[in-house]
């Protein structure tokens, strides 16, 4: 199907995202540490981490199997990978350097060499075939000494080792990352703290003190970084990263419709109100005295925040959410660790998350409305079952339709008058989950043989989904 309005405009950053915990394997080589990522058994039992109290977060290969140790292998193949993404044409990559490759127990003096080096090689790679790196700073991989002698961000005393970090990335790399984003989905740890934020919940009650003081230390790590990526590199532009999900009342009862409304704020507005105008929004106060959230503020902190905003919004986006206030005989959707309610007007993917094309849109104009920054999709995509055919095509069709109908939906927002800078599509090639630990739920245009049971060649074939990518981006999002 051919659809020409030329909607996209010239210099549109077209390519794909993954991050470091999900492909590079390596977990112990080049000196690198432990990080949270390492420790998260696959399958069924990560969801239970994700979600429960409890965790100890040591490995034990006896009980579990850890995915991330091997994932794709991405540490020793890159160079490989990186060839099949300039094959599609990309124009941009979106990845994540691993605080623990850099700073192994995150609160050493100096850096890991062999962990720089590791990343000057990508990026030299990416360069060498014209495709801008995209780097989240920390994408679900706090080392885990932070974790567990620190307690991760409840704690302040992490402020400065990242902002060692941070420092040590834009003095190395400054010459050849000019696209940079502070925390990856900074919003889902209302949802699952664990893996944003180094700890899980041990009592209810604690749940939005612990979560929002964390909220409040990561604010302050973002203004360091946008700080130092301001006076380190001019010409580079840092952003906030947030999961963006509208949320829709399940009908026009005025009581549902200001649940979603709240909803909607704190999950996702609160983080962007405070990363890109400085300032905690008036609906905190009260969110916080119904919730018993006190704040531990120190002197200049908000000074920091408001004189360090970001300068442009990236988001994630896969579902909508639909909520009614008593969820009571209503059936519930699972979609990314994120309740809701069953939505009658959409189909779901094989994970529940219920597939909504417009609510990109929404999603899109609201967020264009409420910040006038420019906006970067850097997640979208389907994670699907893939069969491997007797004569080794892999037909996904639905993973086709999905963009698709998901790029219409941009194209539409850019009318609208949305300022989209890029999108990079999610596991361009197929990854570890990061809810389930599952390899089989594949989001990529490359397939990577690696079964759930840690089988497989590694070897990697093209989807079907590959070569329509490609003329999508040759023809800047105008042949879909
Ligand atoms: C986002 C994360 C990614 C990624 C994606 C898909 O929440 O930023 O790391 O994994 O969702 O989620 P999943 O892997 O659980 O399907």
């Amino acid at each position: 199907m051919t659809n020409s309005t030329k909607q996209f405009p010239e210099g549109f950053l077209w390519g794909g995202a993954t991050a470091a915990n999900q492909i590079e394997g390596g977990y112990h080589e080049g000196n690198k540490g432990l990080n949270i990522a390492d420790v998260l058994p696959g399958g069924k039992e990560r969801l239970r981490i994700l979600t429960n109290p409890g965790f100890d977060f040591e490995i034990d290969h006896d009980k579990y199997s850890y995915p991330n140790h091997e994932a794709i292998d991405f540490y020793h193949r890159y160079k490989e990978d990186i060839a099949l993404f300039a094959e599609m044409g990309f124009k941009a990559y979106r990845m994540s350097i691993a605080w623990s490759r850099i700073f192994p127990n995150g609160d050493e003096l100096e850096p890991n060499e062999e962990g720089l080096d590791f990343y000057d090689r990508v990026f030299d790679e990416l360069h060498k075939h014209g495709i801008e790196p995209v780097v989240t700073i920390s994408h679900y991989e706090m080392p885990l000494t932070l974790v567990k002698q620190y307690g991760g961000w409840r704690s302040r005393e992490v402020v400065p080792f990242f902002e060692r970090y941070v420092k040590a990335i834009f003095a190395r790399y400054k010459d050849k990352v000019k696209y940079w984003m502070t925390f990856n989905e900074i919003n889902s740890a209302l949802h699952f703290p664990i893996m944003s934020m180094g700890f899980s919940i041990e009592k209810e009650e604690d749940k939005y003190q612990s979560i929002f003081q964390a909220f409040h230390h990561q604010f302050v790590a973002s203004s360091i970084a946008v700080k130092a990526c301001h006076e380190m590199i001019p010409d580079a532009r840092i952003g906030c990263m947030l999961l963006s999900a509208p949320v829709y009342s399940y009908d026009s009862k005025p009581e549902n419709v200001m649940f979603a409304l709240q909803e909607e704020r704190i999950f996702n507005y609160f983080c962007g109100d405070v990363h890109v105008r400085g300032e905690y929004p008036a609906f905190a106060k009260r969110f916080f005295k119904e919730h018993n959230v006190n704040l531990d503020i120190h002197e200049g902190d908000l000074e920091l925040i408001k004189e360090h905003t970001v300068d442009y919004i990236a988001l994630s986006y896969y579902m909508s959410l639909t909520q009614v206030k008593d969820k009571s005989g209503f059936e519930i959707t699972p979609g990314n660790l994120l309740e809701g309610v069953k939505n009658p007007f959409l189909k779901a993917s094989d994970w529940g998350w219920e597939i909504d094309p417009e609510g990109l849109r929404i999603t899109l104009n609201k967020l264009y409305d409420r910040y006038q920054l420019p906006l970067f999709v850097v997640e979208n995509g389907l994670g699907a079952y893939d069969k491997v055919e007797e004569d080794g095509s892999i037909n996904d069709d639905y993973r086709i339709d999905y963009l698709r109908s998901h790029i219409k939906a941009m194209g539409e927002a850019i009318e609208d008058g949305v300022d989209l800078m890029g999108y990079t599509s999610w596991g361009c090639i197929d990854v570890v989950s990061a809810s389930t630990g599952e390899f089989s739920k594949r989001y990529g245009f490359i397939y990577v043989d690696k079964q759930d049971d840690g089988s497989g060649t590694l070897n990697r074939k093209k989807k079907k989904s590959f070569d329509w990518y490609k003329e999508v981006i040759a023809s800047n999002g105008e042949k879909l």
